[in-house]
Formats: structure tokens, sequence, C-alpha cells
């Protein structure tokens, strides 16, 4: 099938693996993500080969390059990310006046309290979903991003540093092409902050403390792995799935990074007293 649009969402369980998130959300992201490809005629692409070298995301950078080829705009969507609005056609966001389409970050961080300034300066770009056209200076970006390799974490457990930090500190070199990225607003969103026009839900994040019971939390993700199934709108028990797949499956603590005012939440909202 021909498209001028290819979207990419790749998913692999780490081989450290302490949490449900990549071995349940990632699949349910893919089977999500494909249907939405199939009813708006995009590409869709789940198969992204993976540096050895490199924590695994990373490997979204030249899997953008090579989709640009032969296509005349990319979509990245991470694996823990879920289409909420899928009538919405993102051709509607594909203007080639700009190089990058991207969540608006005051928007996407104001909810949660951070300042317009701290918004722009720390996450000019989420590379959680982002679209990029085929361009000489989207490819530059990406080619001059990949080779900041002093972002390259190491250590078992991936720490959340990557290729969002890379992209983001050439961003900062090249203050007079800000122009480039076409602020939207309702690309992307915080499980928290969702609005009806939300197109894709972020479920960032992972290694949050354990604080609900590995039964219960299954419970949560079976319910809301049918509805991807069934092709049915999502529970309402948004901020506890989040929980459910980011927490720890252990209560060790060894890499916890956190309760739920690490992540915005309260502790009713998650469902624990
Ligand atoms: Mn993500």
């Amino acid at each position: 099938m021909r498209s001028d649009i290819a979207l990419i969402t790749f998913n692999t369980v780490p081989r450290v693996n302490l949490t449900l998130k990549y071995e349940r959300l990632g699949p349910m992201a893919i089977e999500n993500h494909r249907w939405y490809c199939e009813h708006h005629g995009y590409n869709f692409i789940d198969e992204v080969p993976v540096n050895p070298d490199r924590p695994a995301s990373w490997a979204k950078v030249p899997a953008i390059l090579r989709a640009l080829e032969d296509h005349r705009w990319v979509v990245w969507a991470d694996s823990d990310t879920l289409v909420f609005n899928t009538s919405f056609d993102l051709r509607n966001f594909c203007d080639a006046r700009f190089d990058v389409v991207a969540q608006c970050p005051v928007a996407y961080l104001q909810p949660l309290g951070w300042t317009t300034e701290h918004s722009l300066e720390a996450m000019r770009l989420n590379t959680g979903v982002f679209m990029v056209r085929n361009s000489r200076w989207s490819r530059d970006l990406l080619e001059t991003s990949y080779a900041q390799k002093q972002f390259i974490s190491s250590g078992e457990v991936w720490n959340g540093i990557g290729e969002q930090e890379a992209i983001l500190e050439v961003l900062r070199q090249y203050p007079e092409d800000f122009h480039r990225i076409h602020y939207v607003q309702n690309l992307q969103s915080h499980p928290k902050c969702r609005s009806q026009d939300d197109i894709f839900v972020h479920f960032y994040g992972n290694h949050a403390r354990h604080r609900i019971p590995e039964s219960e939390c299954l419970e949560v993700i079976q319910r809301w792995e049918q509805c991807v199934r069934q092709r049915r709108d999502f529970p309402d028990d948004i901020a506890r799935f989040h929980w459910s797949c980011i927490q720890n499956k252990s209560q060790d603590g060894h890499f916890d990074r956190g309760g739920p005012e690490r992540f915005f939440y309260s502790q009713s909202e998650i469902g624990i007293t």
C-alpha cells in the first residue's frame, strides 16, 4: 500500500523488565496504532532495527530517517501511547511551511504546574509523539542529534535519558530555527489532563513505586486490552491504568522513581488510600 504518511511505533521488552509497561501496554499500543493507520490509510511500521550499543529509545531516529526516504511525512508515536481520538486525520497537521509538528509544550505542561518559560526551555519538543516532514532541515536535525553520543546512557535499567535530550540540545544551538516547529494543541496529552479532542495519550514514565497489588493491575489492564481488541472507547480509570503499567512489580524499591506525586497524581486518582 502506498501512502503519503507513515506512522512508526516500536515496542521491545527490555532485558531487565521490572514493570508491565512494555509487556502489556506496548503490544496494546501496536494494535491500537495499527488499526488507526488502517482507518486513515497511513502506512504502519512496527519493525525497527535497534543498535545494541544504545538504549532502544534511540532507534526512533534512524527509523524515522529510513521512513522519510519514501514518505512525505513520518509520525513517530511511542509504544506507551494510545490513540483516543481515532477520528482525527493527522493530514490536518501536515503543513509544508513547517518541518516538524509537535504538541505545544506549554499546553502539555501548564496543567502540571510548569511555567511557560520552563516548558519551552526544558521540553521544546517531546519526542513521544511528533511528526516530521521530509526536508533537508529535518534530516539534518535527526542526523546531527544521532551524533550527540554524550546523551547515550548506560546501565541495565534505562534512566529515561536519550534521543529527546540529544534533539533538544541540537535545537537549542539553532534558536533561529524554532519557527520550523509547528505547535499544535491536541497531538498528545498527559493522561491526567486529557481532553476530548486529544489524539494520543502518553502513558510516560516507568518504575513508579509499587502501590497496587499486581492482581488488581492485571484486572485493569485486561479491561483496557479488551477495549483495544473490540475497538471500543477506553474506560474512565485512566490514572489507575497508567499506574498499573508503570509501577514496579516488586516492592523492593531498588529502581523506585517515586510515588504518585512524582507523576502528578494524588493517591485517590490512582485508586489507593
Ligand atoms: Mn514515551
